[in-house]
């Protein structure tokens, strides 16, 4: 499997498609900083000599709440960017690309988007799954949901209440000021024993610092995100007065990011999103440090499409995903996926595919249905 992770090979793009889509999402989502009712995201086809398609998704927003990128950003620069240095020479290797985009700051959503392509085709000619061309070695994951801010707390322990029923291995609460403590004690009183955790999107200061500490008493997994998304040392500063393990999603952009936090001990568990730390390279390699650091990591959700997904999927089965994630079933964000089979969820767990790539096929008839717009870019035309 080693082998396979670093075999090298050429990959000629001929073409790169990107389609903006628009997805409604079946019931509403609302965090600390807003509330989703649809879902804008672009997807990134790249095609080789062969005709062989690799699929990756960008995962930014339709506005930059939960980071600066958006879909216009992300588009923007794939266009003028990113997909001219995929096709201006072959690739050997989809980690090549990270060095290749190094000369582009930040945007790491747009840049995952296209490296996810890659991983996707370059597993298809190896003919493994990507989760294996990953080096994972996982057979099913565990997975959670993640359950927006509700209108009631009746609302919110109904809702809870059906996806405990449907065998989540962790329920995640989204938490703000005003919906906190007594939120939580409510949860806690009717869900003695389920596995919980709580995240506030940097709603709270450490002038907040009571009301944080009120969360120790029920026995939470972690606090995701407490502070600003910007702020390793006012995480470090909280996290000894908290016994509940502060866990970083906004914060944790790069390995060196995650490196800093671990030495300041601003967090004691790490939320991996492919999209924020730039692509699954990157991604591996947080993983890889927090292993040694002895941090469990887990795997978070961007409200994503099925390539989205699959690529969640394929990341989870690296060994120190040790924590149930964020990717839930399609179903419970879509009446329809974009992937066959949608991904499915029983008993808490996800199979993970076993065929080439991404282990899904794309749906085209879906794509179709769902795209607005779309682009080609040839080789040719950059060359
Ligand atoms: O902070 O993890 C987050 C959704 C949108 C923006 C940020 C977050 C989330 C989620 C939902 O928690 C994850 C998912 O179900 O995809
Ligand atoms: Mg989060």
């Amino acid at each position: 499997m080693a082998a396979e992770r670093g075999r090298r090979m050429t990959i000629n793009i001929e073409y790169v498609i990107l389609r903006h889509l628009q997805m409604k999402l079946k019931a509403p989502f609302t965090t600390s900083f807003g509330t989703f009712q649809t879902k804008e995201l672009i997807l990134v086809e790249v095609v080789d000599r062969d005709g062989v398609s690799g699929w990756g998704e960008s995962v930014a927003f339709a506005a930059p709440w939960y980071s600066e990128e958006t879909v216009k950003t992300n588009w923007h620069m794939l266009e003028d960017f990113l997909v001219p240095l995929a096709l201006a020479e072959p690739i050997h290797h989809p980690e090549e690309l990270a060095k290749r985009f190094s000369a582009i700051r930040q945007n790491n959503m747009a840049k995952a988007a296209l490296e996810g392509a890659v991983w996707d085709l370059y597993a298809k000619r190896l003919g493994v799954p990507l989760s294996q061309a990953l080096g994972g070695t996982k057979k099913d994951i565990e997975v959670g949901v993640s359950i927006g801010i509700q209108p009631t707390v009746a609302d919110l322990l109904q809702v809870i209440e059906r996806y405990v029923a449907q065998g989540y291995r962790r329920i995640k609460v989204k938490i703000k000021p005003g919906w906190d403590v007594d939120v939580l004690r409510n949860v806690r009183r009717a869900f003695p024993n389920v596995p919980l955790m709580a995240d506030a999107n940097s709603a709270y200061t450490l002038a907040d610092v009571d009301r944080l500490k009120a969360i120790d008493e029920f026995g939470l997994l972690m606090i995701e995100q407490p502070l600003a998304a910007d702020d390793l040392l006012d995480h470090a500063r909280l996290q000894p007065l908290l016994q509940t393990p502060i866990c970083l999603d906004e914060s944790i952009r790069s390995y060196d990011d995650a490196r800093k936090a671990l030495d300041l001990g601003s967090c004691r568990i790490i939320n991996i999103k492919i999209g924020r730390v730039g692509g699954l390279g990157e991604a591996k390699r947080i993983h890889d440090l927090c292993r040694e650091r002895g941090a469990p990591v887990w795997c978070g959700g961007m409200l994503e499409a099925g390539v989205g997904r699959a690529h969640n999927i394929a990341i989870t089965t690296l060994e120190n995903f040790t924590l149930p994630g964020d990717t839930a079933a399609s179903s419970h964000y879509w009446d329809r996926d974009i992937i066959t089979p949608e991904v499915e969820v029983q008993d808490g767990l996800i199979r993970v595919p076993d065929a080439p790539g991404i282990g899904y096929d794309v749906d085209r008839r879906q794509v179709e249905r769902y795209t607005q717009f779309a682009k080609v870019f040839h080789r040719t035309m950059t060359a």
